[in-house]
């Protein structure tokens, strides 16, 4: 029965345009949002009409998992479809080509295969050297709302540029880059990320010979919170909801947790001591509105355009975010709150609106994508295609998500199980079902031994020595290499 669907599904793309043409994709990528999502319903200052619209129009996954919570290692992973720990990028320190030089990344497998491939805004890692311009036919660069913060060899092509009047606009002294919020005095449509989905709403427009892949990378609702008041004004200060945050949460978490968690405690404190925690929240709820408008404004584009019929759509983000939750600020954690995304596929095919609650992963969508595009893969892919589930979201009941944090330090979903075992044998075991916020570790009750063994199991065998720094490399911005360094 499961293979006569998912046949019904490949064969549904298959035949979605006239002559059995090739579907396009639209991969549509939100940098550093967390599971804030009204369909997802897991906060009440979640306000997303537009990616619900495409949830209702296509399957949501709502057990959905980064590869790791951090940019360049979940984003590497995702185009490369290899696991952190298969490739060594554990970190945003590492740049992927110079350490892997045949890997082939998803725009390449496409155009192998005679797609148009065409980006715009952050798919890569944002920082100079992450995204080769030999990958795609067309690609429409970032534009940063704060290039005042950006100028030098790390933002390439960025001068040096005054801050708006009133700068930091939080009112936080800026002890870290980045950390700031409210709207620019500018219009709306000369925002970074509405000028990138405007080029890709214009490239949508046109009819073309060619399938396409077209990527576009939202950074938003990534620091700094930087939005049109009017996404500001939706929310009311009195009206915002602050994450559970237990003083005493991280008393049953081992050493490495705390670590890990740590790195983000001081900037939770500065911004509780100078009374902002609240007014932050709003600020992230305001940026998460404003990346789903701007989703809204791809999906109407795609709807008015040639390619409405045959284009399969993919929304989600690199990795989630905590505001408080274990103490801590920003990612960087294996807690559900830096791993859990939301993911949606829409197309041909699949049922709209149906859900699906298998543990699934962003390393999944590589090989679903080459399937649902009838590209064949070129090399080896750690993730599992997705079709299956697509065809029938309650097959697969054995499936899990990995996640991987720095070298050595692995979580595993499955079932109503978070599994966490650090690189000094520090372990975590959290019962999602009883315990949603994960605040009570089971790791060393009596009787789970048996579920962490089977949990155990499924941590990678491997983990590739880390790749090697940055600094190990003179990158040339101009000719797009790097030359290692004597
Ligand atoms: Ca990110």
């Amino acid at each position: 029965m499961k293979v006569i669907q998912i046949i019904t599904v490949l064969a549904a793309f298959a035949s979605s345009s006239a002559a059995g043409a090739k579907p396009n994709v639209l991969l549509i990528l939100a940098d550093d949002l967390n599971d804030w999502v009204g369909a997802l319903t897991s906060h009440p200052n979640a306000r997303t009409p537009n990616i619900d619209r495409l949830a209702g129009s296509g399957m949501l996954f709502r057990q959905a998992y980064a590869a790791s919570p951090k940019c360049n290692p979940s984003r590497t992973a995702l185009l490369l479809g290899l696991a952190p720990a298969t490739t060594g990028i554990y970190d945003n320190g590492h740049w992927w080509r110079p350490h892997l030089p045949e890997a082939v990344a998803l725009p390449e497998a496409f155009r192998r295969a005679g797609y148009h491939v065409a980006g715009g805004g952050k798919i890569f890692h944002h920082t100079a050297g992450f995204n080769p311009p030999d990958l795609w036919d067309e690609y429409f660069d970032l534009r940063f709302d704060d290039p005042w913060d950006r100028a030098g060899q790390a933002y390439p092509g960025i001068g040096p540029v005054r801050p708006p009047p009133g700068h930091p606009l939080a009112g936080m002294t800026p002890f870290r880059h980045e950390l700031d919020w409210g709207s620019l005095p500018i219009r709306d449509a000369d925002y970074g990320d509405a000028r990138t989905v405007a080029w890709a709403a214009d490239f949508l427009r046109q009819g073309r010979a060619q399938p396409f892949l077209l990527a576009v990378g939202l950074f938003h609702p990534h620091l700094p919170w930087y939005a049109p008041q009017e996404f500001f004004a939706a929310f009311e200060a009195d009206q915002t909801v602050l994450p559970a945050a237990p003083a005493d949460d991280l008393a049953d978490v081992p050493a490495e947790g705390r670590r890990l968690a740590g790195r983000g405690a001081e900037v939770f404190e500065a911004i509780r001591a100078a009374g902002k925690w609240s007014e932050a929240v709003r600020a992230y709820a305001a940026n998460i509105a404003f990346a789903d408008a701007l989703v809204g404004r791809l999906l109407d584009a795609l709807e008015q355009s040639p390619h409405a019929g045959n284009t399969v759509v993919v929304f989600a983000s690199d990795h989630g975010f905590h505001l408080g939750e274990k103490q801590h600020w920003y990612k960087s954690t294996l807690w559900e709150r830096a791993t859990h995304v939301p993911l949606v596929i829409r197309g041909p095919g699949v049922a709209p609106g149906s859900v699906c609650d298998r543990p699934v992963s962003l390393l999944d969508l590589y090989p679903t994508l080459l399937e649902l595009a009838g590209v064949p893969a070129v090399s080896r892919l750690d993730g599992r295609s997705l079709t299956g589930l697509l065809a029938d979201p309650d097959s697969e009941p054995n499936r899990h998500a990995g996640i991987t944090y720095l070298r050595g330090n692995h979580a595993v979903r499955r079932g109503r199980w978070l599994y966490i075992r650090y690189r000094d044998g520090g372990e975590e075991l959290y019962d999602r079902e009883a315990d949603p916020h994960e605040l009570a570790n089971l790791a060393d009750s009596e009787g789970r031994s048996d579920v962490k063994r089977a949990l155990g199991e499924l941590l990678p065998r491997e983990n590739a020595a880390a790749a090697p720094l940055k600094n190990a490399y003179v990158f040339d911005a101009k000719a797009y290499s790097w030359v290692p360094k004597p």
